[in-house]
């Protein structure tokens, strides 16, 4: 009972109106484009956000990433069009037939239109052919996010011009996270923490692991988050081995391990968690060996965290090297062989407005980046599946770990497990 009293204060604390777009940092996304628009100086820059596809059914309409990270506008259709001293948002004009189904939407006639997008300049996307002809009248170059369905359009329309990828550009920028961002992302990680403990209140033999999907859901959208960053991973004996099992269909038995990779989106931002715990409360010995070994060599990568370190499996001063070398020096499988090749993805991504987040490879890590920090063991034939996975802010000199509070010391999750009550729904 005490876990949901607790969980209720805690819903309601965590309750504010995150489902909605952030108008709030208008002057943020406008320092954004500045910052661009200083990087890109030689040419036009063309972003069209998303528009209203029938694919939308099963998500909701979601904004292109690069689009809403420098306007914050989360509406469909508009179009972002930038010069080194002039800046133009593109709105299209009200249309009744597609508000009966999505409802009411912006207009470029609409009075308050300027403040509420943070831009002087608005025009209707009617304007934007022949706005583009007058705009690349004094720049030789036209940066768009090639790739992306309406780049092919526009590079029939642009044929003739030198066409550049604006994605680099703006993946450094999105790189390193703004306090504003950050405080977003921590926002993300309480709740997605709240889901970790929920579920560990209720995991046990007999259950299945959908259940524990349902209350992870629950617990973000409750907490007023759009919902999963990402398809809960919850996977339980043989499916813990299998590195991007979403199925969840499992019925979980005494003695699995059960594998959790799950992070609520607030407000735009990921979140991205996994713990592994005893389905029963108490790891087996040799679960207990692998685990601490991956749990060394997590905290081994993070101690390693700072500016100028790489995150690359092949990159120079990589914290994949550094987990990789203590999970292949520590502990053997069945055969007597080392275990360095049953550690079997990347150790780091980052993590912002995407749970795997836009990002220039060959840029080494600086104060304000937000990555995770998750190596892994899988030995399908012992029905052991190991994952640890934190997220940390990389500092002036090291790295804080924002998701501390979740516990990872078998002691402290076997004392979590021997201590909660049997769980009950709160409604
Ligand atoms: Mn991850």
């Amino acid at each position: 009972m005490r876990w949901i009293v607790w969980g209720s204060i805690l819903l309601t604390l965590l309750t504010p109106a995150a489902v909605k777009p952030d108008h709030s940092a208008t002057d943020e996304y406008r320092s954004r484009r500045a910052n661009l628009r200083e990087v890109i100086a030689d040419g036009v820059i063309i972003l069209e956000g998303n528009t209203e596809e029938a694919g939308d059914l099963r998500t909701g309409f979601l904004q292109e990433p690069n689009f809403y990270y420098l306007t914050g506008w989360a509406e469909p259709g508009a179009i972002l069009l930038m010069t080194p001293g002039d800046e133009v948002l593109f709105v299209p004009r009200r249309n009744p037939e597609a508000e009966k189904w999505t409802g009411r939407k912006a207009s470029p006639d609409d009075r308050d239109i300027r403040k509420r997008t943070g831009f002087e300049k608005v025009l209707s996307t009617e304007s934007f052919e022949s706005q583009v002809v007058r705009y690349l009248e004094a720049a030789p170059k036209v940066y768009l996010l090639k790739g992306k369905p309406a780049a092919a359009r526009l590079e029939r329309l642009l044929a003739m011009r030198s066409i550049q990828d604006a994605a680099p550009a703006i993946a450094r920028l999105r790189m390193v996270k703004s306090a504003h961002e950050q405080d977003l992302i921590r926002r993300s990680i309480d709740v997605s923490i709240h889901g970790h403990r929920a579920i560990w209140q209720r995991a046990a033999a007999g259950l299945y692991e959908y259940q524990l999907a349902a209350t992870l859901t629950s617990v973000f959208l409750e907490s007023g988050c759009a919902g999963p960053a990402y398809a809960h991973i919850v996977g339980s004996g043989p499916n813990a081995t299998v590195l991007h099992y979403s199925a969840n269909s499992r019925r979980m038995d005494s003695g699995d391990l059960l594998l959790v990779d799950a992070g609520a989106e607030c407000g735009g931002y990921a979140a991205d968690i996994t713990r592994t715990i005893p389905v029963n409360g108490k790891f087996t010995s040799r679960q207990k060996e692998i685990y601490n070994i991956v749990l060394g060599a997590q905290s081994t990568a993070i101690a390693a965290a700072r500016p100028g370190m790489t995150i690359g499996k092949t990159t120079a001063n990589s914290l994949y090297r550094v987990a990789y070398d203590y999970i292949d020096s520590h502990g053997k499988d069945q055969q007597g062989n080392t275990l360095g090749k049953y550690f079997t993805h990347g150790v780091s991504h980052h993590v912002g407005l995407e749970v795997h987040d836009a990002n220039d490879p060959a840029m080494p890590l600086a104060p304000g980046m937000i990555i995770t920090v998750e190596p892994g063991i899988y030995l399908p034939e012992e029905n052991i599946g190991v994952r640890i996975e934190d997220m940390i802010l990389i500092t002036e000199n090291g790295a804080k770990v924002l998701t501390e509070s979740l516990p990872k010391d078998v002691e402290a999750i076997e004392r979590f497990l021997a201590e909660r009550k049997p769980y009950a729904p709160s409604r």
